[in-house]
C-alpha cells in the first residue's frame, strides 16, 4: 500500500519520533502549526476517521489514553487542541487516520 505514514511507521521514512508502542506511533509534524504539533497515527492503516469500526476501534481508543502522556512528555503544561481531518471538507492530506495535537502556546478560540 502506497501510503506515507505507513512509510514513516515501518521507519521508510525518517521522522521526529515522540512515542511508539505495539499500537501507535507519534511524531513530530513536518510543517508545525503551533509550537508543538505532534501527529498520531495507528500502526493498523486506517485511512480515515470514517473508516473506524467496531473491529479496529480500539487502537482508537488507545490513541486516546496515550495522548495526555504523549502530551505532557511534550511539555503541554497548560492544555493543548487535538483534531482529525476526514476527507475533502476538512483538508485530510494523508489518508491514514492521525490525530493533531497542538499547543504550547495560546491557539485560537476559532476552530475553522
Ligand atoms: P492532514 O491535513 O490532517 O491530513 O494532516 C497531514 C499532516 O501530515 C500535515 O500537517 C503535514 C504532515 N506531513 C505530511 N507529510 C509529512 C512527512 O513526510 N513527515 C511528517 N513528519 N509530517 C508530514
Amino acid at each position: 500500500m502506497d501510503c506515507l505514514f505507513c512509510k514513516i511507521i515501518a521507519g521508510d521514512i525518517p521522522s521526529s519520533k515522540v512515542y511508539e508502542d505495539d499500537i501507535i506511533f507519534a511524531f513530530r509534524d513536518i510543517n508545525p502549526q503551533a509550537p508543538v504539533h505532534v501527529l498520531v497515527v495507528p500502526k493498523a492503516h486506517i485511512a480515515s476517521a470514517d473508516e473506524v469500526n467496531p473491529s479496529n476501534s480500539s487502537s482508537v481508543a488507545h490513541i486516546f489514553v496515550k495522548i495526555p502522556e504523549i502530551a505532557a512528555a511534550c511539555g503541554l503544561k497548560k492544555g493543548y487542541r487535538v483534531i482529525t481531518n476526514c476527507g475533502p471538507d476538512a483538508c485530510q492530506s494523508v489518508k491514514h487516520l492521525h490525530f493533531h495535537i497542538l499547543g504550547g502556546a495560546q491557539l485560537s478560540d476559532r476552530m475553522a
